[in-house]
């Protein structure tokens, strides 16, 4: 096998979920370039047509499903449809994600919850669903989308930073009890990437400077940028790839040196 084959996804099915914009997009985008067929899902049909249409202005043949990734039965029978209509799905990115930013002590159970419900428990629902089928078909591959908050805390993120913990975990699990029929379970942990979700973190104030978190990110980053989506594309297709075989349980921090780094040093 040449080279560049093995980072080829060429015949390769590929579920990202969420992925109508944002990381997920991005993401989905890198696979199909590396020649996989893309299915994505999201909340709302409004969404799969804005998913769609971007998918199509980049030539991207994209299967789009309404499926909130938080209900098992809803899983189930958009995979089983998959299956059907598409093919095995290879490569299952864990993807769609939310977060609420609020103090631990205002923060009710119910939203802590529904943060669980999204970011922890949906990845085990999907995953649940798809790998009986990866081991007939004889192996796959599972990428779980962490945080920088799989690692570390901070202010008003207690369920994220729980969930995304969990997340780490739940990948390392994957890898242990499914690495034996050839199925890799790794993780991306992305740093700070610009997208709707960090929008209110990057926002301009009203008197026109930066808003302040913008300051503090870049200070935490020897890359001295935000990310973009597009950074998590070759990590990704890697880790979707026959180039990452015998790599499995592993978290990948695609932060710009964020995790290795103790801060700027006052001037
Ligand atoms: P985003 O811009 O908020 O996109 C998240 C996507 O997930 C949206 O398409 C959203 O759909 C979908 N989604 C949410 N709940 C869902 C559900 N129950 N069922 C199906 N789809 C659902 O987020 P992003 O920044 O691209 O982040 C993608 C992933 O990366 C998330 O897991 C996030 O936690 C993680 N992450 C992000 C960053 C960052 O800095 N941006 C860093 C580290 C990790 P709707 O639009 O319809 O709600
Ligand atoms: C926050 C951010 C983060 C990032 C990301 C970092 O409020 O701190 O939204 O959680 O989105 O997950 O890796």
């Amino acid at each position: 096998m040449g080279f560049e084959e093995k980072f080829s996804l060429k015949g390769k099915v590929a579920l990202v979920t969420g992925a109508s914009y944002g990381i997920g997009f991005a993401i989905a985008s890198a696979f199909a370039q590396a020649g996989a067929t893309i299915v994505f899902n999201d909340l709302r049909q409004e969404s799969i047509d804005k998913g769609m249409a971007a998918y199509k202005e980049k030539g991207i043949d994209a299967h789009g499903f309404v499926c909130d990734v938080t209900d098992e039965e809803q899983v189930k029978a958009m995979v089983a449809q998959i299956e059907k209509e598409i093919g095995v799905i290879d490569i299952l990115v864990n993807n769609a994600g939310i977060i609420k930013r609020i103090p631990m002590i205002e923060m009710e159970a119910k939203d802590f919850r529904q943060v669980v419900d999204v970011d922890l428990n949906a990845p085990f629902i999907v995953s649940k669903a798809v790998i009986p089928s990866m081991i007939k078909k004889g192996g796959g591959k599972i990428i779980n989308i962490c945080s920088m908050m799989s690692e570390f805390g901070r202010e008003t993120v207690s369920a994220y930073a729980a969930a995304k913990g969990g997340l780490k975990m739940l990948t390392k699990n994957i890898a242990s009890e499914y690495g034996q029929y050839n199925i890799q379970c790794n993780g991306i942990g992305p740093g700070y990437i610009a997208t709707p979700q960090t929008a209110p973190l990057r926002e301009t104030q009203p008197d026109g400077s930066k808003h302040p978190f913008d300051q503090f990110i870049l200070a935490k980053t020897p890359a001295n940028r935000w990310g973009e989506p597009e950074d998590l594309q070759g990590p990704a297709v890697f880790l979707a790839s026959e180039a990452s075989d015998f790599v499995n349980g592993l978290i990948l921090y695609v932060d710009g040196g964020i995790a290795a780094y103790i801060g700027k040093q006052p001037s």
